[in-house]
């Protein structure tokens, strides 16, 4: 199977820069990822052919926004194969969380329960923590395995009559390992819980069929998946956004105000108070027609040689240590390691004098940090762009680091 990898960095244009003197070796695709000519061309369209507000004006320029803006909602509806009132526009990933965490959580009653795992992101932790402080629930926590899963063999003993929500990764930030969701689901439905999927890491890896999965939410970011910054989408069932009370309130999300009473929007406006980031999410939109476009087969074959070809390399650099699945199965291409007697933050900084952007510290998991008993790792995250030459380049940067730091 060939994948034509020039074809898609050629449609990067920072992968074609010379940044103080070095290519770039862009690997830190986890934190955020770059973004192509399609997109950068819809923003400038927004920009320059149809800056306006959406939903609130009767001039033309207002009206080509709001069709762009709609239709950005459909993109991202097709991609994620849902309908598009079930899309709503965020802030971003986290601002997707904290969403349901208040809204969703506002049906919650004290005692009620949400299940999390050890290897969340702070952004799936800590707005369930504040709805415990407000609202009396009670969180849980499956465990993860050495080999940096979700252990769903504990699952079903952490269930209980009172769990309503489990809220997991869909891939792991830092291990890269892919969540079984028809597992979780199959279980979750035995108690009547609904499933939320943080789906920040998986979503830039190609379009989705929710509905298949079977989940209720779904949240990811926009800047992660080729899109623009301060951009994220929330799905969730009809019903459920339906059912669900408005987290911010503002223009936009109203029916009617009086000072005696105020009604609300139907979803998604319900959920969109105030000025949207319009340019942001029509930029998404193009994000999610350009991943349509890609072959997926191809690509993540083309992602998981890389994961391949950097696991092997690692494992001949002595005192190397991989955190996550040692297979490629059911994994995604983020790949985490440390390097004995060396801090990762001087490996990524060694990595960055070669040129290699890397991500190293926590990575926002200070509970996975914990489970393993270290202070962080050096995370390498791949996209469909990357090539043997930045593989080649990170191996030579952790070489070097291995030689020259203990
Ligand atoms: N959540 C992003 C990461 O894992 C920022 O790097």
């Amino acid at each position: 199977m060939s994948f034509n990898v020039a074809a898609v960095r050629w449609q990067f244009p920072i992968l074609s820069e010379i940044i103080d003197g070095q290519p770039v070796h862009y690997l830190d695709n986890g934190a955020s990822a770059q973004t192509p000519d399609v997109v950068l061309d819809a923003v400038r369209a927004y920009e320059t052919t149809g800056r306006a507000n959406v939903l609130r004006g009767v001039h033309r320029l207002a009206e080509r926004a709001t069709e762009a803006y709609e239709n950005a909602r459909i993109e991202v509806a097709t991609f994620l194969g849902v309908a598009p009132l079930e899309v709503v526009f965020t802030g971003g990933c986290t601002a997707a969380i904290n969403l349901v965490a208040y809204s969703y959580g506002a049906l919650l009653k004290p005692g009620d329960r949400i299940l999390l795992s050890e290897l969340e992101h702070h952004s799936n932790i800590v707005p369930w923590q504040l709805l415990r402080s407000r609202t009396g629930i009670e969180l849980d926590m499956i465990p993860v395995t050495v080999e940096g899963r979700i252990d769903l063999d504990a699952l079903p003993r952490l269930l209980t009559p009172r769990t309503r929500l489990i809220s997991l990764a869909h891939v792991s930030n830092v291990t890269g390992a892919l969540l079984d969701i028809r597992a979780v689901v199959a279980l979750a439905k035995t108690i009547g819980a609904k499933v939320m999927l943080d789906g920040a890491q998986r979503a830039p890896h190609g379009p989705l069929d929710l509905p298949a999965l079977g989940v209720d939410f779904y949240a990811f970011a926009g800047h992660k998946a080729y899109g623009p910054n301060g951009v994220g989408v929330l799905w969730a069932k009809a019903e459920l956004l339906e059912a669900m009370p408005p987290f911010h309130g503002g223009g936009s999300m109203i029916g009617r105000v009086t000072f005696a009473e105020t009604t609300f929007a139907p979803p998604p406006r319900r959920f969109e108070a105030g000025t949207p980031p319009i340019g942001q999410a029509i930029g998404l939109g193009a994000a999610c027609k350009w991943m349509r476009g890609l072959d997926w087969t191809a690509a993540h074959a083309h992602e998981m040689a890389l994961v391949q070809r950097l696991m092997d390399g690692l494992q001949k650099i002595d005192g190397t240590q991989i955190l996550g699945p040692a297979s490629l199965q059911s994994r995604y291409p983020v790949v985490s390691f440390m390097l004995d007697g060396v801090h990762p933050h001087d490996v990524a900084q060694t990595l960055d004098s070669f040129g290699v952007a890397v991500r190293a510290g926590h990575h926002c998991c200070q509970p996975l940090m914990d489970r393993f008993d270290i202070d962080g790792t050096t995370r390498v995250s791949m996209a469909p762009y990357n090539d043997n030459t930045d593989i080649d380049a990170l191996l030579g940067g952790v070489q070097h680091a291995a030689r020259t730091l203990r």
